[in-house]
């Protein structure tokens, strides 16, 4: 007995460093992850609980909206500026003409508001680098368009005022910048041209935190440039002074590399900074996908258009689609993130207004089951998803069964359901018990009336409680 305590002496006494050792694998990082495990504090509990974001790409390239001289550009409309047939001086003179003279913040933030989004992310400089900000260190900004006022300091206003959290989209990629270079420099004149492109970012970062103090975080974007990757150190390092300069700033894994260039999770395995940014577009299947990392998604209504464009091709997402990939992110403990591109008036598009009305009417009657929820461990079953807080679990419907019964299965020894009700006016519903499985989990079915009529997806509330006796066993087959 007294070996083991002092053992566990001597393991709490030794340094931290070299407890995350012993856990870690074996190449010593200097510019690796710098924390096992996710953030404890407020602030990332406060964000961890936001459960459905709003993402905005606004910036020049709304005014073409994926067209040029009447030809149609399909890809993202953000990229118009990098197609053969974009003149690049034409593409840079956009600006004198941004004029949007429609916009609105507050309209805007009224609207994720009523959608149901707790936090924002908002494009402050796009690959092209122009800024909606008037940054004293270029003149491609706000400021020298015809509308000259601050866009990003109405967004942080509005939002903040309707008590959402706003994070600043920030791209590494900035095609306007003359010592801007995608890959590592190799010339004394290239490695002079960077230098004043990094001084140019960090100043950049550092007036963005000091002009908008109420922001919470920094989503950044473009971190996939070979010459970004190859300044690890020197990125850390920015990453240090920008969490000293804000303390409680969250930040993505799409920020920096490690100094053998491995991104979002560093040679050994450990997650960069704050949160897993790799879901882009994309939702993991199960838990074992993300190494139990917090994590959002961020996702375009059609399938990849971020800013405007003027003509949306392909399939566009309904708001069944959209709310089934908000549920199964938070019931994985995620984020979603739904994006919006305003055009170059500042007016959403209709199909955007549709959507986060449609959205927003659902979360009014639901949002006890996205909010502050996350993962339950009760075993997923195919008519749609668990959320879980406390003593409730959220059984959110998205397939509802032809004979009505939504199948349970408790593992032996947990909990058992004491009632069910439905969200939307607390109706209770019937529990049956469906006696026990092999693995002796306990089923049940919960019973949708087949006079419940609906369009749309539903959340019935179980109440649990502690299964303190636990009755019967399975009766074993002899095999
Ligand atoms: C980037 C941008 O290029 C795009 O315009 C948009 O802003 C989006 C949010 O981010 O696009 C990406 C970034 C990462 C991946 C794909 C597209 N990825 O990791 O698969």
């Amino acid at each position: 007995m007294k070996k083991c305590f002092y053992i566990l002496f001597l393991f709490l006494s030794m340094p931290l460093w070299a407890q995350a050792q012993t856990r870690r694998a074996s190449i010593p990082l200097q510019h690796g992850a710098h924390r096992i495990g996710n953030r404890t504090d407020a602030d990332m509990e406060r964000w961890r609980q936001h459960g459905l974001g709003q993402f905005i790409h606004w910036g020049v390239y709304a005014i073409p909206g994926g067209f040029w001289e009447g030809k149609c550009y399909p890809g993202a409309a953000e990229w118009i500026r990098s197609w053969k047939e974009m003149p690049k001086d034409a593409y840079d003179s956009l600006y004198k003409q941004f004029n949007p003279i429609s916009f609105d913040a507050k309209a805007w933030a009224k609207q994720a508001r009523q959608m149901g989004a707790n936090y924002m992310i908002f494009t402050t400089k796009h690959h092209d680098g122009f800024c909606l900000w008037p940054s004293k260190y270029t003149d491609y900004t706000i400021a020298h368009t015809p509308y000259k006022k601050d866009v990003v300091k109405q967004i942080v206003d509005a939002y903040t005022a309707e008590g959402i959290d706003v994070h600043l989209y920030f791209s590494i990629i900035d095609w306007n910048h003359k010592g801007y270079r995608p890959a590592p420099p190799e010339t004394r004149q290239d490695s002079i041209a960077y230098e004043t492109f990094k001084e140019f970012t960090r100043n950049q970062l550092i007036e963005l935190l000091t002009d908008y103090p109420a922001i919470k975080g920094l989503w950044f974007d473009g971190s996939w440039d070979k010459a970004w990757m190859n300044e690890a150190a020197w990125v850390d390092t920015l990453g240090l002074e920008l969490r000293k300069l804000h303390p409680g700033l969250i930040i993505g894994s799409r920020f920096r590399a490690d100094e053998y260039g491995k991104r979002h999770y560093d040679s050994n395995g450990d997650l960069i900074d704050d949160y897993d940014q790799t879901w882009e577009r994309d939702l993991p299947n199960s838990l074992e996908d993300l190494n139990g990392s917090d994590w959002d998604c961020v996702m375009t209504i059609p399938e990849n258009q971020w800013g405007y464009h003027a003509e949306w091709r392909g399939y566009v997402k309904t708001s069944y689609d959209l709310l089934e990939m908000m549920v199964k992110a938070v019931s994985l403990n995620g984020n979603f993130v739904l994006n919006f591109g305003p055009d170059g008036k500042g007016n959403i598009r209709s199909e955007e207004t549709k959507l986060a009305k449609e959205i927003g009417d659902w979360m009014k009657i639901n949002k006890e089951a996205i909010y502050g929820t996350s993962h339950s461990t009760v075993q997923k079953q195919d008519w749609g998803y668990f959320t879980q807080k406390g003593n409730k679990l959220y059984m959110c419907v998205f397939n509802r069964p032809i004979n009505n019964l939504l199948k349970i299965e408790i593992p032996k020894g947990g909990i058992i359901p004491m009632k069910a009700y439905f969200l939307e006016n607390n109706q209770e519903t019937e529990i049956q018990n469906a006696g026990k499985n092999k693995r002796n989990s306990s089923l049940y079915h919960v019973a949708v009336p087949a006079s419940y009529k609906t369009d749309r997806p539903f959340v019935i509330v179980l109440e649990m409680q502690e299964n303190t006796k636990e009755e019967g066993e399975y009766q074993q087959a002899k095999i």
